[in-house]
């Protein structure tokens, strides 16, 4: 199976989670954190901070690594690899770029309708500051989880 190597960043302080509303691309129309495809050369966490500065326009300072979520979709050959970080430190302001518009939202607001369907299963071990890593299984058009695994570390 092709497989292919993403990240994702969680920024958060102790109540709010800054997300980013995905204006095109892969997961277009929804929340989510900030992160995308490996480039040549670069370590995970390079891509991480990468990907937070182009998406969202700030320098995360400290990066957590959180976890690992595999998802594969029905009828799809290819595997996504995601690795999950979290931090509560980064510079500049927020500001909304080609890819994404970033908000702040309560932990008790966050918009799990509008996120991918995983999300609402490991996003509250993240915030619980907790370790985890799972398998997710789509159906083939990316809005229901079939079958999973998740487990904390
Ligand atoms: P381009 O379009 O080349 O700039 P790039 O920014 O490299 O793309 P993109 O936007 O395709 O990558 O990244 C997808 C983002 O969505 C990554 O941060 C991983 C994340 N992601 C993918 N599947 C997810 C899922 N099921 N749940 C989730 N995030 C997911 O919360």
């Amino acid at each position: 199976m092709k497989k292919k190597i993403m990240t994702l960043c969680c920024i958060h302080d102790e109540s709010r989670i800054l997300l980013g509303m995905k204006k095109r691309g892969f997961g277009a129309g929804r929340w989510n954190g900030f992160g995308g495809k490996i480039h040549e050369g670069e370590t995970i966490e390079q891509t991480a901070k990468r990907e937070t500065k182009e998406e969202a326009g700030i320098e995360v300072e400290n990066l957590n690594q959180r976890g690992v979520l595999t998802f594969v979709s029905e009828n799809n050959p290819e595997e996504l690899e995601v690795h999950i970080f979290s931090s509560n430190n980064f510079k500049g302001e927020p500001v909304e770029t080609e890819e994404m518009r970033p908000q702040w939202f309560l932990f008790d607001k966050i918009p799990y309708d509008s996120m991918w369907a995983d999300d609402p299963l490991w996003l509250p071990l993240l915030l619980g500051g907790k370790k985890f890593e799972g398998k997710f299984l789509f159906d083939s058009d990316g809005k229901k989880v079939l079958k999973y695994e998740l487990k904390e570390i």
